[in-house]
């Protein structure tokens, strides 16, 4: 099943779900937003899947007509969920770890380290207010040259450390502040708009197996694509429940909250995100997220 969010003028925000271009309204109070749901099917102890068949639809509305840049007279997409927190893991690809590995300044090695030890690299990247949805403006930093798209697949952590559902993950990262010193990490990772989620998120009963799908990434210039990448999450060299279980560890970590696993496409230098650009990202079974990117500051 494919869950999402989105706004009415004057009424505010819906559960929708997504089957072919419908979206079918189920809010239904007090179930008001996806996190609503996720809790629900905790306290009753069932699928999220089984809780939002349970409601009925207050209406349908087309997907297209739905995904617009946010305007608050016009009904539009929003995020899939407000996780309570977002966390990223670094390094989980072999051509993150090589291309990380050239191009930094401070700290040659580590990335190769990282990327076969046994503790993964787990950073923490966003809270809701530094999030966008579905057409939200993606931030590049002030005092960033250098700003790139990291196209992830995301996971939704449940009850137990389960996994509840994916959605798709712009990890907005400064490299240009990251390659200076691994130790500013934090500043390249968390700033206004660093982090894009939606369009939908995807139960698990719709992807049982995350470890065979297709992801590709555009950067659309002057409405031409300037450049295009792809990888499969079959090359990823870390099994989500293994992130998990370090990112839980002494770590309360809340129903809801979102995981991204790592990029495999690197963006050339040279693709450097301006003002202007689109990034669109697809993965297979999930859709595509597509945030246009402007300047902080
Ligand atoms: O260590 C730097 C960040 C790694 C990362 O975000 C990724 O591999 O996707
Ligand atoms: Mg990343």
């Amino acid at each position: 099943m494919k869950l999402t969010q989105f706004y009415l003028p004057e009424v505010g925000r819906r559960i929708g779900i997504l089957d072919g271009d419908r979206i079918s309204d189920i809010t239904s109070p007090p179930l008001c937003t996806t996190m609503d749901l996720i809790q629900q099917s905790v306290l009753e102890n069932k699928t999220l899947d089984e809780v939002a068949l349970g409601l009925s639809s207050n209406g349908e509305y087309s997907y297209k007509s739905l995904d617009i840049i946010p305007d608050i007279s016009r009904p539009h997409l929003m995020m899939p969920l407000e996780p309570p927190e977002v966390w990223g893991c670094g390094v989980t690809y072999k051509r993150s770890a090589e291309m990380r590995d050239e191009d930094t300044i401070g700290g040659k090695g580590i990335y190769d380290y990282v990327y076969s030890a046994p503790r993964p690299e787990l950073f923490f990247k966003a809270t809701v207010s530094r999030c966008v949805g579905q057409n939200g403006y993606i931030g590049i930093r002030r005092d960033s040259q250098l700003t790139a798209a990291e196209p992830e697949l995301a996971y939704i952590i449940g009850k137990e450390q389960s996994i509840i559902g994916y959605t798709i993950c712009n990890d907005v990262s400064a490299w240009d502040i990251e390659r200076e010193n691994p130790l500013y990490l934090p500043q390249s990772k968390i700033f206004y708009g660093c982090c894009a989620l939606g369009p939908v998120m995807v139960t698990s009963s719709e992807i049982k197996v995350p470890y065979n799908l297709k992801i590709n990434c555009e950067i659309i210039r002057n409405e031409k694509p300037i450049f295009s990448g792809s990888i499969n999450s079959s090359m990823i060299e870390r099994k989500f429940e293994e992130l998990t279980d370090f990112l839980c560890r002494d770590n309360p970590i809340l129903i809801g909250t979102v995981m991204t696993t790592g990029t495999g496409i690197m963006v050339p230098n040279e693709f450097a995100l301006i003002p202007g650009d689109i990034v669109e990202i697809c993965i297979e079974g999930i859709g595509k997220l597509s945030n246009p990117v402007k300047k902080l500051g």
